[in-house]
């Protein structure tokens, strides 16, 4: 039987979530599904910002299975051979109409996806795919929310990924080998290693000096571009990978930026994690490592909401609520008490995300429930 295909539409808006969310699903999609993908990208160099491999120069390549084709503009000329059986547009990003035209006149109609943003918060459980009839084609599209609960997507989880992070983890080389090869020192990852992803509004710098002067040695480690004024202000130097500081209890070194695949590595290598936007904050989640989220900041601050929302479902405990409510602008407190009651609460935290891992993936992972979802309407 051949297998299903599926054209995977990204539009990159600004940063890396987009990319990285759709770079993951569509080898996974192709990985463990058999299906046979093809991820359009209209911005190739932030694509190989997070997957090296990439080309910038090609509109169409083979990336570790995944066709990559360069989403140049609106304008392409599409035919109804050229459509796809399942068709996902990632977040509401407009496909080419001549595409869609396509669709509509292809003998048998494909399915249609919307793939939404990860938000905690219960509405989407009642918005989870719902369709929606375009206004003057006999299509249908619908809406597939990722999601914490039963009643949703799921949550994007690779078969293997906790056996992999165990392997890691168990080895005792790999992890000193990981972070020597991304130049921190001996002494360096014997203090607590924190890794740091944030928006460049985040406190860093009011918690770099909570961190001076704690009595925990702390070992910051910042991907090249993450927050670089507060941190190039820190290293007195511009902040590029390499360049490395270090004042009362803190040190903090710049990474050189990973790719993605090298990003889980990090998050299972520290003790606590700095993750933002959405595909960190869930592999975070799968780090079973006490983590930090920085929401991306939305208008009306909706975003303190939906942190609340995550904060609440989580149930991890005052000090990480308290934490992350000051983090993200939701709260105001003494970083340095805020910081001695994270720590405090951190083995136990720690404990708690196996649990919360369980909880989790009883609802079974995205892109198998997108699979049954897709073949649920063929
Ligand atoms: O880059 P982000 O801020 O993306 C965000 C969110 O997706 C948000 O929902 C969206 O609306 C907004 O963009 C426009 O954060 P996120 O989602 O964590 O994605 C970062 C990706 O970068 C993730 O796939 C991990 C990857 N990454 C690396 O590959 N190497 C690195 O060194 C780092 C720090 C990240």
């Amino acid at each position: 039987m051949p297998s299903l295909s599926l054209d995977l539409f990204c539009k990159v808006v600004d940063n890396f979530g987009d990319i990285g969310i759709c770079w993951r699903l569509a080898r996974q999609l192709q990985r463990e599904h058999g299906i046979a993908v093809t991820l359009w990208v209209d911005d190739m160099r932030t694509f190989q910002r997070i997957c090296p491999q990439v080309d910038t120069a090609v509109d169409r390549q083979l990336v570790d299975g995944v066709v990559v084709r360069h989403w140049a503009n609106q304008d392409g000329e599409f035919a109804a051979d050229d459509v796809a059986d399942i068709v996902i547009e990632f977040f509401g990003c407009d496909i080419p109409p001549a595409y869609i035209a396509a669709m509509a006149v292809r003998p048998h109609r494909p399915v249609w996806l919307n793939l939404e943003g990860l938000s905690a918060e219960e509405w989407v459980e009642g918005c989870h795919s719902l369709p929606s009839r375009h206004p003057r084609l006999p299509l249908t599209k619908y809406f597939f929310f990722p999601g914490f609960t039963e009643k949703t997507g799921g949550l994007l989880y690779e078969a293997g990924l906790e056996a992999e992070r165990r392997a890691y983890i168990a080895d005792p080389v790999a992890v000193p080998a990981f972070l020597s090869s991304l130049g921190v020192t001996a002494a360096e990852a014997a203090a607590m290693k924190v890794s740091l992803f944030c928006y460049p509004y985040a406190p860093v710098a009011e918690v770099f000096a909570a961190w001076c002067a704690g009595g925990q040695a702390v070992t910051c480690l910042v991907p090249e571009g993450v927050a670089s004024d507060a941190v190039a202000a820190f290293l007195e130097q511009p902040a590029v990978a390499g360049a490395v500081r270090s004042e009362g209890a803190l040190t903090v070194r710049v990474l050189p930026f990973v790719p993605q695949q090298d990003y889980d590595k990090l998050l299972w290598s520290c003790d606590l994690n700095f993750v933002r936007g959405e595909d960190s904050w869930v592999r975070a989640q799968w780090a079973a490592k006490s983590f930090i989220w920085n929401i991306y900041a939305q208008d009306e601050n909706l975003h303190h909401k939906k942190l609340r929302a995550f904060l609440q479902r989580y149930a991890a405990g005052s000090a990480l609520d308290e934490f992350s409510l000051c983090w993200n602008g939701a709260g105001q407190g003494d970083w340095a008490g805020l910081w001695k009651a994270l720590v405090t609460a951190m083995p136990e935290i720690s404990a708690k995300s196996s649990e919360w891992q369980q909880k989790i993936l009883a609802n079974g992972d995205l892109a198998t429930n997108l699979t049954k979802f897709c073949a649920s309407l063929r």
